[in-house]
This record gives structure tokens, C-alpha cells and sequence, in this order.
């Protein structure tokens, strides 16, 4: 089943100069971009984004970070890509995701920064319709 799925290449892969690495083992594994920005957040763009989060104690400082530089966001397009891009990710804690992996690989242990992990996946086919029309509303 071909599928959409919205990845963001978070400020701390654009600092690290990670976003060519990150974007060939997107190609590599098979899926096409059907879009591609580099971008600054805003709070409303991230509010609506982590929804699911708000509240949660790692709310503020995700979005803080999220903030604190550009970010790479785009549209996968590929066989089954919501699952597929979310294990080329790997697990949420980089200490824990598997070699091989993108935050197994690259990752840094999270220690105080926690919520820097590398990149951004969506984890259902409602979140990625859902986050595609935050993203890139005209596509
Ligand atoms: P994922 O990005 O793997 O889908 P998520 O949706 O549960 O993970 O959380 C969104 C982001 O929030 C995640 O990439 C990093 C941060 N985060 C998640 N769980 C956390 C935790 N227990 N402590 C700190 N940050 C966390
Ligand atoms: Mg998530």
C-alpha cells in the first residue's frame, strides 16, 4: 500500500550537518520525497503538532527545542512508509535504538537532552494525513 508520511529532520541532525546522511538512507531504503523545506518552527506550527504531548513533562523543552533552529520537514512517499520510515528512526531513546538505525547510529545519548533524537516520524496513517496538512497545507 502506498502511503504519505511526514518526517522531520530535527534542529540538532541540521546543526550536526546530518541532513544529507539522514536523507540517503531515506533514498536508499526506497522512498521518493514528494516534498522538502527547510524551515523555522513556530509555537502555533509545534502546538498543533505535538497536540498528543501537551501536558506531558517533556512538552515545554521539546518545543523549546524544536525552536531553537531550522528544521528539514518532508513528505515520504513508498510502500508501506509510515512503519518503514519509522524503523529506519528507530526507537524514541537513541541509547536504546538499534544499530543500524538512524538514532542508533547517530544518536547521542539523550542525559539531559532528552528530547534530541535526531528526527520525526508519523506513527499511524491518521497522524501522517493529520501532520502533512500542518506541514505543507497545499500539497
Ligand atoms: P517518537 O518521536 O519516537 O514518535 P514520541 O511521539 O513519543 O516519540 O515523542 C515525541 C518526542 O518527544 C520524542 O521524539 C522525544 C520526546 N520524548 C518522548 N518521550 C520522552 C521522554 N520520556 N522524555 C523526554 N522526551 C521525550
Ligand atoms: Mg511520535
Amino acid at each position: 500500500m502506498t502511503q504519505r508520511t511526514l518526517v522531520l529532520l530535527k534542529p540538532d541532525a541540521v546543526r550536526r550537518g546530518l541532513v544529507g546522511e539522514i536523507i540517503r538512507r531515506i533514498e536508499a531504503k526506497g522512498y521518493t520525497l514528494a516534498a522538502l523545506d527547510l524551515r523555522t518552527a513556530t509555537p502555533e506550527l509545534l502546538a498543533a503538532h505535538y497536540a498528543e504531548h501537551e501536558g506531558k513533562p517533556f512538552y515545554e523543552p521539546l518545543v523549546e527545542f524544536m525552536l531553537s533552529g531550522p528544521v528539514v520537514a518532508m513528505v515520504l512517499e513508498g510502500e508501506r512508509c509510515i512503519e518503514g520510515f519509522r524503523s529506519v528512526a528507530g526507537a524514541t531513546d537513541p541509547t536504546v535504538a538499534a544499530p543500524g538505525t538512524v538514532r542508533g547510529d547517530l544518536g547521542r545519548d539523550w542525559g539531559l537532552k532528552v528530547q534530541q533524537n535526531l528526527v520525526h516520524g508519523s506513527d499511524s496513517l491518521e497522524s501522517a494525513e493529520r501532520e502533512i496538512g500542518i506541514w505543507f497545507p497545499n500539497l
